[in-house]
């Protein structure tokens, strides 16, 4: 069987890569503060000679969260690139031609809602879906002030404006992507900077008592955190795993899940 294509697109910096690292728990994507994806690489969830990048850019790897589906995440250049305008065009074109039943779109809630960059890469979107299910990661909310910034706030708004774009009752999870890494890193004991050991520390605090996303995702799927399982706990507190049921769920309306 072939397998399910996930795309993930979105503006530079986003947090794509990220978060396919997120999601496969292995930092297998490059991901820096600079624009750093140039073309289109594919990570498969197999296992296959010891997880060696291959030469046409392949990657099987082992992923604990998605052992069930046979999928492939499809990793692509943000959009809104100045000096490398060809970047957008390698996306657009992946969007129209590679056979992805769904597609992620990665948002930086830190300063990219509402600004024109997203607003025509989101337009090219919609007018290219083609029936195909699309889920928004509204990415960075460890970001947020919780003294000033509000996640309800900004889901109803990007809500409204994904609306009058046409995308009707659209999925959005909020997440900290970079969270959900450490958080899996740290679980399955990879190695770990000591800066990202003390930073999953102070995000452990920010999830529990400040930013609480709890409320997006307990009406879809419900979740009490449980004693002596801190890592689960905080996938959930920081969105990461409220975003993998939802493609989960989506990968079996496709009737392709084994699950
Ligand atoms: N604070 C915070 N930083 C994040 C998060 N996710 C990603 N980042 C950071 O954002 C920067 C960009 O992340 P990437 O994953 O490279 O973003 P990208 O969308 O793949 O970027 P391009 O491929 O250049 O378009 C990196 O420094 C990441 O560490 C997050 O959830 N929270
Ligand atoms: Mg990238």
């Amino acid at each position: 069987m072939e397998p399910v294509k996930i795309l993930f697109t979105g503006t530079v910096s986003s947090g794509k890569s990220t978060l396919i690292n997120a999601l496969a728990g292995h930092r297998v994507c490059e991901a820096q503060n600079e624009i750093c994806t140039a073309g289109i690489s594919r990570v498969y969830n197999e296992v296959l000679d010891g997880c060696r990048r291959q030469a046409d850019q392949r990657l099987r790897l082992k992923m604990r969260s998605f052992e069930k589906d046979l999928i492939c995440f499809v990793d692509t250049p943000g959009v809104d690139s100045s000096r490398h305008a060809e970047h957008g065009e390698i996306t657009r074109g992946a969007l129209r031609t590679e056979n992805a039943p769904i597609v992620v779109y990665v948002l930086n809630a830190d300063g990219q809602l509402g600004v024109d960059a997203t607003a025509s890469h989101l337009k090219y979107v919609k007018e290219h879906l083609r029936g195909r299910s699309i889920i928004f990661a509204l990415n960075k909310i460890d970001k947020y002030n919780p003294a000033v910034d509000s996640v309800e706030r900004s889901i109803s708004s990007l809500s409204r404006e994904l609306e009058d774009l046409g995308f009707r009752d659209p999925v959005i999870c909020p997440l900290s992507a970079i969270t959900g890494l450490w958080c899996k890193l740290a679980a399955t004991h990879r190695r770990m900077t000591s800066y990202e050991t003390r930073r999953l520390e102070d995000m452990r605090d920010l999830f529990e008592n400040e930013i609480i996303l709890k409320d997006a995702y307990e009406p879809y799927f419900p979740y009490k955190p449980r004693k002596n399982a801190k890592h689960k706990n905080l996938l959930y507190q920081c969105g990461l795993t409220g975003l993998e049921l939802f493609i989960k769920k989506t990968i079996s309306d496709l009737g392709r899940s084994t699950v």
